[in-house]
């Protein structure tokens, strides 16, 4: 692992961490364990910059992992969290604010008719295949190779993000039982998915999806995938679960969903709808979502769901995002550049990628091959992707620490933040094409 001076303060807040926090972390892929560097702890955001415990300020590409769209520390959503603070942090009692919230989110994506608010998007796919199966009264789940659903038990199947950074194809403690019911099928394979139905015909509760995966890299559904997906699973009386966890609000106001016009029966939610603050959802159709307990007989709880402070700040942030339409073709128009600009560095520097990108999404992997499901993003090499990451970050640019996972641009970030990630990108593309052929050399 790589100390830099730059970073001695992290380094020694890594340390201590470790003596008392599994890894040093409250969450896997936090640790840098992939980039062969020590993680960098944070102290604030502003705009598009994370400024660490060192002081070094970054242009930040995480972004939350997602949902910060708006940038670090939105005045708007600031002061709301700040005044519903004031009126209390939380109540076990419904409060009109959550009205206000699930009104917004229904009005946004119409496929949900009702909603259902938790804490994290693992509650809300956890909850949304529970009520799948309570509905249906059917068992089995389809989800997809490389697809990352939270760290749900029946979900840990295959599973990207931090399960496929550190290779853990399955995790230790659940029970292969647990998994029994759950099939694992290559993303964009459309005879795979049909041969499933074939074999377990009128047994499928649902198949849950990223209609645009985030969690092995960014990768699009190919052309007419979405459409095939909702027609078999319609054909079979099971659900499609759309699980726009990281793609709500993100990719449009409305979602995957509503630039592609596929209307699932459920959809999953995930922190965008807090500003960045913990919370998640799951909607769906009226006549399915009225299964959920205490309407129906499919239990799920939370005493922290519908938390005042996350509900403020995600009123703050769809009604700012629901003001301002045109920042969602702004920042595309941004993204476009970076992408551009990258892949024209990578060529001269002689450094072979495949730049996948959505929207605001994208994810640089260290392939010439096209990256269309979780085995061709594995053919990425995750060294290159590791030296390019730790060049980046001594240049002030913070990518997700993983080859993995999707990278992020914000409505903050500036025309001179996509220059400056550029020049960084050439001196780290450069590096990372003299260390290939150092490599080259030595052999
Ligand atoms: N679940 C996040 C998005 N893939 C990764 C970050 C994390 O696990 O902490």
């Amino acid at each position: 692992m790589k100390i830099t001076p730059k970073r001695v303060r992290s380094a020694e807040l890594f340390e201590r961490a470790k003596a008392l926090i599994p890894g040093g972390v409250n969450s896997p892929v936090r640790a840098f364990g992939a980039v062969g560097s020590a993680p960098v702890f944070a102290v604030r955001g502003r705009g598009s910059k994370v400024i660490d415990a060192d002081g070094n300020h970054y242009i930040d590409y995480i972004g939350g992992w997602g949902p910060l769209i708006l940038g670090h520390a939105h005045p708007d959503v600031e002061r709301a969290v700040r005044d519903a603070l004031e009126r209390g942090a939380g109540f076990g009692l419904p409060t009109e604010p959550e009205i206000r919230l699930s009104q917004l989110i229904t009005e946004a994506v119409p496929s949900i008719e009702k909603i259902r608010l938790v804490n994290s998007g693992t509650e809300a796919t956890m909850s949304a295949i529970r009520l799948a199966r309570g509905f249906t009264r059917r068992n089995l789940i389809v989800k997809f190779i490389g697809c990352y659903h939270g760290h749900v038990d029946s979900l840990l199947v295959k599973a990207g993000s931090g399960v496929a950074t550190f290779s853990l194809p399955e995790s230790a403690g659940v029970p292969a039982e647990f998994t029994q019911l759950t099939i694992a099928l290559p993303y964009n394979d459309e005879r795979a998915l049909r041969d499933a139905f074939a074999m377990h015909a009128g047994k499928i509760a649902a198949v849950i999806v990223e209609p645009v995966v985030g969690n092995m890299g960014c990768v699009p559904p190919a052309s007419g995938y979405l459409q095939f997906l909702r027609e078999i699973t319609a054909a079979d009386g099971a659900l499609l679960i759309l699980d726009e966890v990281m793609t709500g609000f993100r990719l449009s106001y409305g979602g995957v969903q509503g630039l592609s016009g596929i209307k699932p029966d459920l959809t999953t939610l995930g922190k965008i709808i807090g500003g960045g603050l913990p919370v998640g959802a799951y909607g769906g159709r009226a006549e399915i979502m009225n299964s959920v307990a205490p309407e129906g007989a499919v239990y799920q709880a939370g005493t922290l769901a519908g938390n005042p402070l996350a509900v403020a700040a995600g009123i703050a942030m769809l009604e700012e995002l629901r003001r301002r339409p045109s920042i969602y073709t702004e920042i595309d128009v941004r993204t476009e550049r970076l992408i551009t600009g990258l892949n024209d560095l990578a060529r001269a520097a002689g450094v072979a990628v495949t730049i996948n990108r959505v929207g605001s999404m994208f994810t640089v992997f260290f392939t010439s091959q096209p990256v269309t499901d979780f085995d061709s993003a594995c053919t990425a090499d995750r060294e290159r992707f590791a030296s390019f990451f730790r060049a980046m970050l001594e240049e002030g640019v913070l990518l997700p620490p993983s080859q993995f996972e999707a990278a992020f641009v914000s409505a903050a970030h500036t025309e001179p933040d996509i220059d400056a990630t550029l020049k960084a990108a050439r001196h780290a593309f450069e590096s990372v094409a003299g260390e290939a052929k150092t490599a080259a050399a030595a052999h």
